[in-house]
């Protein structure tokens, strides 16, 4: 049975890591047999970062790598129908919302103080003290400096909010009145569209973009048929 470390479910979702729910996403989608080991340690994973698999002694980290892995082992059922345009197209989409929109979501749990709160509770709560005072402090610090050296921490509060509302603009004319994001059939790209959407929809982080994000009923109506179809009675 393929095991799927991830960070353990918070903020009412799968998982609150995009790069978790996308992969616990795509294995419901394909059909693939799967368990979330308890006591995950991030410290663990052979890239540093969640989510990894273990299948049958392989260790497959990063979420793109283990969905090309899954590929490549179990068959492509999501994307085999897709021509070389709609893939391209794909992929763009999906680097789009994992190398930039990402960071923007990330400025509003962690940086922004209203969201880092929540944060903290959400993903730190459960500990004991005294590593409940110091793990959260440390861990902000670390994205703090990621982001920086991502670059979108160098811009201001509103650029931010300004990037992160164009990605999600794109991301909704792109879904257009389509019932997935590459037409009528469910493909990979919705393991990742609906993980990252549902981690700003349906999370208690209030921020510009959630906002935003709700102006585009057709992403609300895709969450909720993704989860429908995916995740029934969770
Ligand atoms: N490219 C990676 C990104 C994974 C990633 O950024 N994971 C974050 C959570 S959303 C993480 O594990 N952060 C913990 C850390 O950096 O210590 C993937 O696609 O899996």
């Amino acid at each position: 049975m393929i095991r799927l470390y991830q960070f353990r479910p918070a903020f009412g979702l799968p998982n609150a890591s995009p790069f978790c729910m996308k992969v616990e996403t795509y294995l419901r989608m394909a059909g693939l047999a799967y368990e979330c080991p308890r006591g995950a340690d991030v410290r663990k994973s052979p890239k540093g970062k969640m989510p990894y698999i273990e299948d049958e002694g392989a260790v497959v980290a990063d979420s793109s790598f283990i969905i090309d892995h899954l590929k490549r082992k179990y068959g492509d059922p999501l994307d085999s129908h897709l021509g070389a345009d709609a893939r391209a197209a794909a992929l763009a989409v999906q680097r789009m919302l994992e190398e930039n929109t990402y960071w923007t979501v990330l400025y509003f749990r962690w940086i922004e103080e209203a969201g880092w709160a929540q944060t903290r509770a959400a993903f730190f709560g459960w500990m004991n003290p005294p590593l409940k005072w110091i793990v959260p402090a440390v861990a902000r610090r670390i994205v703090r400096k990621e982001l920086h050296g991502h670059g979108m921490g160098r811009h201001t509060r509103d650029e931010i909010v300004a990037i992160g509302m164009k990605d999600f603009t794109a991301a909704a004319d792109f879904l257009g009145d389509k019932p997935y994001f590459t037409g009528a059939r469910p493909s990979s790209l919705d393991a990742t569209a609906y993980a990252f959407l549902a981690n700003v929809l349906w999370v208690p982080v209030e921020s510009p973009l959630k906002q935003h994000v709700r102006k585009y009923p057709q992403l609300e109506a895709y969450c909720q048929r993704m989860k429908q179809q995916y995740y029934p009675g969770k």
